[in-house]
């Protein structure tokens, strides 16, 4: 018989997807932009054969409580913190992500996010419209610190943590890493990169990138005990996860000068961001924003819906996170 496997779509994505998936499968979705309650999302879990998810969605026992016939939640994201992995494996379900579509993306997020804490654009921009530019002044307008020349500490060094170091190389920087591992000797040269402690990387950075996952273990990675090691004419950039930077110790630090200005496209419990970090000026904020270009939004539901429809026909998702749960 040729009835349609059932799926979910837990979030809005691209009118042209829906509607091709829409064609191999009855698809529940939620197209309202807002995210499922637990409830919802569990309710639905139990229905489907597959689901397209996103970092938004938090999959653990709970919300696979009733998924009797779910093979695969398949991420429409690289990070996958909102997967409790062991739970999704010991309920046999395939777990995939979305790696490498959007590496080179969010590793010129980084970039502009960096040159744009560091330079001071957005509050430059603010200021004009504020009507503070009376004359052009060599001292009385924002000025900012450079890159070129610069040291670039960069925290977690993955795809993106190598296409920012690629990146910085163009722009004459020096660049050290930390990283659980120490990358091979042959990446380290493509990179340029010289490996430090974390320490050593918070003392010598200029401008510190974090581009980590985020674990149990590396929550608060930088609080204020890190941020002390820092110089104060230090850049701090957040494009990995909320919640690898305490929020709250960031804020202080900023309102007191201890560093000189922070790039935050991630946050503790975002959409909302700390109202302390709201009233400091020598900081940029972007809402999660890293992979958002069109075509990277596009191939990164591509490939989510690539590794759905492998698992649902037997085969092996392209970028399956939990392996041992592939049968063939
Ligand atoms: C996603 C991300 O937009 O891939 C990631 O890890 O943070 C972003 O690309 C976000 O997770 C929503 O799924």
């Amino acid at each position: 018989h040729n009835r349609k496997p059932k799926i979910l779509v837990a979030r809005a994505i691209f009118p042209e997807a829906l509607a091709k998936l829409k064609a191999s499968f009855e698809v529940i979705s939620n197209q309202a932009d807002q995210v499922l309650t637990p409830q919802a999302l569990q309710k639905a879990l139990g229905e489907v054969e597959g689901a397209l998810v996103t970092g938004s969605e938090r999959i653990d026992a709970a919300a696979l409580a009733h998924a009797k016939n779910l093979k695969i939640v398949a991420n429409i994201s690289v990070g996958y913190n909102n997967f409790d992995v062991p739970a999704i494996t010991a309920a046999g379900i395939m777990a995939s992500n979305t790696p490498d579509v959007l590496t080179d993306t969010t590793a010129d997020f980084g970039f502009a996010l960096l040159m744009a804490t560091a330079r001071r654009i957005t509050e430059s921009e603010r200021w004009v419209r504020d009507g503070k530019w009376a004359q052009w002044s060599i001292v009385h307008n924002p000025l900012g610190m450079d890159l070129h020349h610069s040291t670039i500490g960069i925290l977690g060094m993955g795809r993106i943590g190598q296409g920012i170091a690629k990146r910085a190389l163009g722009f004459g920087m020096n660049v050290i890493y930390h990283n659980r591992s120490r990358l091979s000797v042959e990446d380290e040269k493509a990179c340029g990169a010289t490996y430090v402690s974390k320490e050593e990387l918070l003392r010598l950075a200029d401008h510190l990138v974090l581009v980590l996952p985020y674990t149990a273990q590396n929550h608060h990675t930088i609080g204020a005990p890190e941020i002390a090691l820092m110089k104060p004419t230090a850049t701090l950039i957040n494009i990995a996860r909320g919640g690898i930077v305490d929020d709250a110790a960031l804020a202080q630090a900023l309102q007191a000068g201890k560093i000189f200005a922070a790039g935050l496209d991630v946050f503790e419990g975002e959409p909302t961001v700390h109202p302390e970090l709201l009233k400091c000026s020598n900081i940029v904020i972007a809402p999660h924003i890293g992979s958002g270009t069109e075509k990277t939004r596009r191939a990164m539901v591509d490939l989510a819906i690539e590794n759905l429809r492998a698992a649902l026909q037997g085969k092996r998702p392209p970028s399956l996170i939990n392996t041992e749960v592939f049968k063939a």
